[in-house]
């Protein structure tokens, strides 16, 4: 027996001297010091050996049992080690590489431009204030002396919510313009009022290089003691100035919306064909931005406020033809059609 065991012990060394992988080394110790491996059957049948045999054998045996548990240690342990080597080869970090680039993101051309225009009007004392986009007919045209089967109507194509009341009248709708918070603010705050109103608007309408069914819009409101139209134009022409510069054109000209007395619009000249008529200000040389005028009397009535002790004035501009305007973009699509490449720019 003690022979059997030597070379049993020395196999399991060379084997054990060879192993270069956690998985073979765990074979080896089930192989040489599991419950069914012949050293442990051998030590579990010592009792059945005469005395002298079994302290012999026994000794021998435990001493093989204790040099194979101290050899698979340091195997585990080497293997271990060499693992910890490969990986931190595979890892290893060299700092004087050029940073990765993080991406930044960028705000929408468009959010920018509201930014700045709410900066200018914050800078001359108005107030910003939002207001619902779903809304209802009663605020977008009836409060603003629009009521129904009034031809204004048909200046804004209307989008109408499919929403019924129980006297079946379709009342709601996707808000056309900004206007209908002149009548909600009023409705709120006594005079004085000064507040600017950023926010989408929408119309069924068909898209071309200057239109868009959804659009963003910048609402103004003042109302006071002694405002007067030359206020609304000094307002607007310095709102202009410090949005394009002294050298661009502004242009006041008479409009018509039910909801102000006298009512304008107001146009900056082309940059593109700087006045000579182009694809983008459709030939005429010039770009409306704006709709204006002093808020009407019946308007201020409504929301009582006395038009004989107080007056106001109020416009609504378009937001997306200001940079089309400042960066001669030729084509309001564009701010909506998610091309990077574009976007990228601002
Ligand atoms: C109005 O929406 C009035 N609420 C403006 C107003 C407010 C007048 C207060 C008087 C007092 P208008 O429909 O003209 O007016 O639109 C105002 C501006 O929105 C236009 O000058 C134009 O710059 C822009 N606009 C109008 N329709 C579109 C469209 N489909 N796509 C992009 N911009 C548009």
């Amino acid at each position: 027996m003690p022979r059997e065991l030597e070379e049993l012990a020395s196999q399991a060394f060379e084997e054990l001297d060879k192993i270069s992988d956690p998985k073979e080394l765990e074979t080896w110790q089930i192989r040489y010091l599991g419950k069914k491996s012949p050293l442990m059957q051998l030590l579990h049948s010592l009792a059945t050996l005469p005395l002298e045999e079994r302290r012999i054998t026994g000794g021998r045996a435990n001493e093989i049992k204790k040099a194979l548990e101290t050899g698979l240690g340091k195997r585990r342990e080497a293997l271990k080690e060499a693992q910890i080597a490969v990986s931190l080869q595979r890892e290893s970090l060299d700092i004087s590489l050029p940073g990765q680039p993080i991406p930044l993101g960028r705000l929408h051309p468009i959010t920018q431009i509201l930014k700045e225009i709410c900066d200018i009007f914050v800078g001359m004392g108005f107030q910003v204030v939002e207001g619902p986009e779903v809304e209802w007919d009663y605020y977008n045209f009836e409060a603003l002396n629009i009521p129904k089967d009034h031809p204004a109507r048909d200046m804004m194509a209307t989008l109408w919510i499919d929403f019924e009341l129980e006297t079946g009248d379709r009342e709601m709708l996707l808000r056309t313009h900004t206007s209908p918070m002149q009548i909600r603010v009023m409705e709120k705050l006594r005079p004085p009022i000064r507040v600017i109103v950023p926010g989408r608007v929408y119309r069924h309408e068909a898209t071309d290089a200057t239109h868009e069914s959804m659009f963003h819009q910048v609402e103004g409101l003042a109302v006071d003691r002694n405002i007067t139209l030359a206020d609304l134009k000094g307002t607007l022409f310095e709102f202009a100035r410090c949005l394009f510069g002294s050298e661009r054109q502004a242009r006041f000209r008479c409009d018509y919306f039910p909801f102000v007395e006298p009512g304008v619009e107001m146009a900056i000249d082309c940059i593109v064909c700087k006045g000579a008529g182009c694809r983008l200000c459709g030939g005429s040389g010039w770009i409306e931005i704006l709709g204006a005028g002093m808020v009407h009397p019946d308007v201020l009535r409504r929301v009582n406020i006395d038009p004989e002790v107080y007056t106001g004035f109020a416009f609504g501009m378009g937001v997306e033809r200001i940079p089309m305007l400042r960066y001669g973009i030729d084509d309001i699509r564009l701010f909506y059609s998610n091309d990077l490449r574009f976007l990228k720019q601002f």
